[in-house]
C-alpha cells in the first residue's frame, strides 16, 4: 500500500492536518491506535483561538462550532477573592471562542473524506531519512504503507518522536509539583466567562462547554487520584476556593467525567527528521493554564500543512525545510506564556511566604497596568501563536458562514 503521507494520532492535530491535506488533493492516511470512540471520550481543551477558529473554518468543519461556539470577550482572573476582568475586546479587539476539544474532534471526524484506520496496533516508523514506511498491526495482521512523509501527530506519549535516536533530538522539560482534578457537570456554568482563581488553598478554574454544561478544575498533588474525591468534597473544595458570592452561586450537580491531568512544560527540537516531522502534543507540551495545548497543535499543523502542500503542488521545499524553526519559535513564546500564568496562579508552597509576596505583586501590577493586560489578551487570545491569521475578521466571517 503507498500513501503520499502517513499521519500517526487521529487527535485533532492528525484530523486537521489531514483534513487539509485532502483539500489540496493529497492522499493522507492516519493511523490511530484507539477505537474512535475512546478519543472522543477524552474530555480535554475547552477554549479555542481566533487562529483555530479560522482553521476549522478553512478545513470546512465550521459549521456546528459557528453555532454551537460561545463567543467569549474576556476572562476574570481572581487572587485571595480580589478580581479583575480582563477585557480582550477592549484591550486589543480579540475575542475567544468556548468550545471543546471533544466537539472538534466529532467535526473533524466527521468531515474527513480520507482513510483514518482505527484501533492500528504496533505502529512502527522505518527509514524516515530515506524512503520511509510505516508498519502496523491490524486484526492479527501486519501491514506496511510506503510513503513519501511521516507526521508524528501521535501525543505526547507516541511513538514517532520515540523513534527518533536520542542524539538526533534534545527536550527541555519542566514537570509541576501538581495536577488538576477536573469535573463536567451538566448544570449552568457559574459565570458567563471563565475566572481563573489563585486562592491559598490552591488554584482552581470555572469553565463552561455550553450554556448547560460545565467544566471546573482545582489544582491537587501531582500523584492525586480522582477515585481520592467524591463529587461533595470537589465541590466543597472548589467553592473554598471562590469569592464568597461566586461560591455562593455555584451550581452542582453529579460528575459525568472526573479526572486528574498531571501538568508540565515540555519541547522537543528540531521536529523534522528527514521525512518525518513532529506537531502538536508530540513535539510540546504546555500547562493548560494558558488555554494554549490544542491551539498550539492547531497552529503546527497549520504550518505543516502549508509546507507540503507547496512540496507536492508548488515543487518547494522550503516550506519543509523551514518548518521546524518557524514552528519552534511560536511554541516557545505559547510555553513562556503557559508557564508565566501557571506560576502566577497556582501555590508553590515551596518558594515560601517571599514567592506567594512576588506572585501577589504580580497580579497587582498586571491589575494596575492596562500595557501589562493588553500583554495578557494578546497571548491567551493567541495573536501571539497566529499573528494576523488570528484576526478578529476571521472569526466574525466564521460567524456568517
Ligand atoms: P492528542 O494527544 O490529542 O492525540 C494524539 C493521538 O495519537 C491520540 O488519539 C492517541 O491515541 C494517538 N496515538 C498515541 N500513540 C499512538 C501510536 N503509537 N500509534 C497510533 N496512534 C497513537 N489543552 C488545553 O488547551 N486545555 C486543556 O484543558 C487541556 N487539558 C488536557 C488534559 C489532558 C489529560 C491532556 C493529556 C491534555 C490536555 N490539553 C489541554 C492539551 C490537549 O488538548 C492537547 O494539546 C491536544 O490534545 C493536542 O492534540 P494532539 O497533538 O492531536 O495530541
Ligand atoms: C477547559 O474548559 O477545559 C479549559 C479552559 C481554559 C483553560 C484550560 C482548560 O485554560
Amino acid at each position: 500500500m503507498r500513501h503520499q503521507v502517513v499521519i500517526v494520532g487521529a487527535g485533532p492535530a492528525g484530523l486537521m492536518l489531514g483534513r487539509l491535506l485532502e483539500l489540496a488533493g493529497i492522499d493522507a492516511v492516519i493511523l490511530e491506535r484507539k477505537s474512535a470512540d475512546y478519543v472522543l471520550g477524552r474530555i480535554r481543551a475547552g477554549v479555542l483561538e481566533q487562529g483555530t477558529v479560522a482553521l476549522m473554518e478553512r478545513a470546512r468543519a465550521g459549521r456546528r462550532m459557528n453555532a454551537e461556539g460561545l463567543i467569549h470577550h474576556g476572562v476574570e482572573l481572581s487572587f485571595d477573592g480580589d478580581s479583575h476582568r480582563i477585557d480582550f475586546s477592549t484591550l486589543i479587539d480579540k475575542q475567544v471562542m468556548v468550545y471543546g476539544q471533544t466537539e472538534v474532534t466529532r467535526d473533524l471526524m466527521d468531515i474527513r473524506e480520507g482513510t483514518t484506520i482505527y484501533e492500528a496496533e504496533d505502529v512502527d516508523l522505518h527509514d524516515f531519512d530515506g524512503r520511509p514506511w510505516v508498519s502496523y498491526r491490524k486484526d492479527g495482521q501486519t501491514h506496511r504503507i510506503d510513503c513519501d512523509f511521516i507526521a508524528g501527530c501521535d501525543g505526547y506519549h507516541g511513538v514517532a518522536r520515540q523513534s527518533v535516536p536520542q542524539q538526533a533530538l534534545t527536550t527541555f522539560e519542566r514537570v509541576y509539583p501538581f495536577g488538576w482534578l477536573g469535573v463536567l457537570v451538566d448544570k449552568p456554568p457559574v459565570a458567563d466567562e471563565l475566572i481563573y482563581a489563585h486562592h491559598e488553598r490552591g488554584f482552581a478554574l470555572c469553565s463552561q462547554r455550553s450554556k448547560t454544561r460545565s467544566r471546573y478544575y482545582v489544582q491537587v498533588p501531582a500523584d492525586e487520584q480522582a477515585a481520592a474525591w467524591s463529587d461533595d468534597r470537589f465541590w466543597d473544595e472548589l467553592r473554598a476556593r471562590l469569592d464568597p458570592a461566586t461560591a455562593e452561586s455555584l451550581q452542582t450537580g453529579p460528575s459525568i467525567e472526573k479526572s486528574v491531568a498531571p501538568l508540565r512544560s515540555f519541547v522537543a527540537e528540531p521536529l523534522r527528521f528527514g521525512r518525518l516531522f513532529l506537531a502538536g502534543d508530540a513535539a510540546h507540551i504546555v500547562p493548560p493554564t494558558g488555554a494554549k495545548g490544542l491551539n498550539l497543535a492547531m497552529r503546527d499543523v497549520a504550518a505543516l500543512a502549508d509546507a507540503l502542500i507547496e512540496h507536492f503542488t508548488g515543487r518547494s521545499a522550503a516550506g519543509i525545510d523551514a518548518y521546524s524553526a518557524m514552528v519552534l519559535g511560536r511554541i516557545w513564546k505559547a510555553e513562556r506564556f503557559s508557564w508565566w500564568m501557571t506560576s502566577l496562579l497556582h501555590t508553590f508552597p515551596e518558594t515560601g511566604a517571599f514567592g506567594r509576596r512576588i506572585q501577589r505583586a504580580e497580579f497587582d501590577y498586571l491589575t494596575g497596568s492596562r500595557a501589562a493586560q493588553q500583554s495578557l489578551a494578546e497571548n491567551y487570545t493567541g495573536v501571539v501563536t497566529w499573528g494576523d491569521e488570528g484576526s478578529s475578521e476571521a472569526l466574525s466571517r466564521s460567524r456568517v458562514a
